[in-house]
């Protein structure tokens, strides 16, 4: 396709994701709690749009934010890493920005860090003068060297980059860490944070002038009506009325307890949204403190 007919005006809406790897199943589960559904074609790389006229494209991860960049998607859901490695590229070539992030997602979350071998004694950025640092994000890290005024040798790497000191290729590394697993079984420890990544939305920067605009608009709303709720859940129970006031003392992250209309006398029935963990053991104070019939549920969705 060529970017000139990608540009078109379009009434259908492209958005891709991750075909496969960490971002693709929390990717789809959440486009579809936002209500889109697919038929799906044979060899799985494009997805119909259903319930909309919104269409999935799986890809690697990589291509996302240069598929965004010639308008042959219009939104992607990509790591923030990917998305600033790809956007300093850019600007390094002396092209103009393409794309940018439009919502944080909460999943796939990570960070892209320094890591050195065990044995160094880590003093601060300094050390690293002179040092060979290999790694998947060069732009990024480039970015962080120069802010820090260290000129140091910027190995890239695509993948393994985390056996690279032992191979003599580099004496440190900067990559993803999430539980810092793979540092340990490498004799690596973390030492600096250069960025903080999760999966985010990213659209383009110029806006649609098409039936896109009203299609993105809808998606956005919804997905925010997801994203607020996600930790959120309902928690209903009865109570007593002199036991209102301790039972709200037991609940300080949560909304305001509202009571249900109901008869004047007998308990109340009661019920607050809370956001965050509602653990076993909140649930049993709050049933020493009166509680009754205690239940908690999930969120799906809201408009507000
Ligand atoms: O095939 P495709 O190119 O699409 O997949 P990919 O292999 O490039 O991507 P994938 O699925 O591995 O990662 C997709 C996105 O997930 C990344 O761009 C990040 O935004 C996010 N993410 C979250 C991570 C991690 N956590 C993560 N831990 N991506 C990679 N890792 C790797 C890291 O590079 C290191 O090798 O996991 C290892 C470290 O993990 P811990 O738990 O041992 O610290
Ligand atoms: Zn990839």
């Amino acid at each position: 396709m060529s970017p000139i007919a990608a540009h078109a005006a379009r009434d259908r809406l492209r958005i891709a994701i991750q075909k496969s790897g960490r971002l693709a199943e929390p990717a789809r589960s959440l486009l579809a709690a936002c209500g889109l559904s697919w038929r799906e074609s044979r060899d799985k790389l494009f997805c119909y749009g259903e319930s909309l006229p919104v269409d999935l494209l799986l890809v690697r991860d990589d291509d996302i934010p240069g598929l965004i960049a010639d308008g042959v998607c219009d939104l992607g859901v990509v790591g923030r890493n990917e998305l600033n490695e790809q956007a300093g590229e850019r600007a390094a070539n002396g092209l103009p920005q393409a794309y940018c992030e439009l919502r944080p997602l909460g999943f796939g979350g990570c960070r892209l860090m320094l890591a050195v071998p065990d044995e160094w004694d880590w003093q601060g950025p300094a050390q690293l003068q002179g040092r060979r640092i290999a790694t998947s994000y060069p732009s990024i890290l480039a970015a962080w060297l120069r802010e820090q005024g260290i000129e140091a040798g910027v190995v890239e790497l695509s993948g393994s980059v985390e056996i690279a000191p032992k191979l003599g290729t580099a004496d440190l590394i900067c990559d993803l860490v999430s539980s810092g697993a793979t540092l340990r079984a490498n004799l690596l420890k973390p030492v600096e944070t250069l960025l903080e990544s999760e999966a985010v939305l990213a659209g383009p920067v110029r806006e649609f002038d098409d039936a896109r605009a009203g299609l993105m608009a809808m998606l956005l709303r919804r997905m925010d009506g997801v994203l607020a709720r996600r930790d959120s859940k309902l928690l209903m129970f009865r109570a007593e009325r002199d036991a209102v006031d301790a039972l709200a003392r037991l609940l300080p992250e949560a909304d305001p307890l509202t009571a249900l209309p109901g008869g004047e006398d007998g308990p109340l029935s009661l019920q607050t949204m809370c956001h965050g963990a509602v653990t076993w053991q909140l649930l049993e104070e709050l049933e020493r403190a009166g509680a009754r019939g205690l239940m908690v549920l999930g969120v799906e969705r809201a408009l507000e």
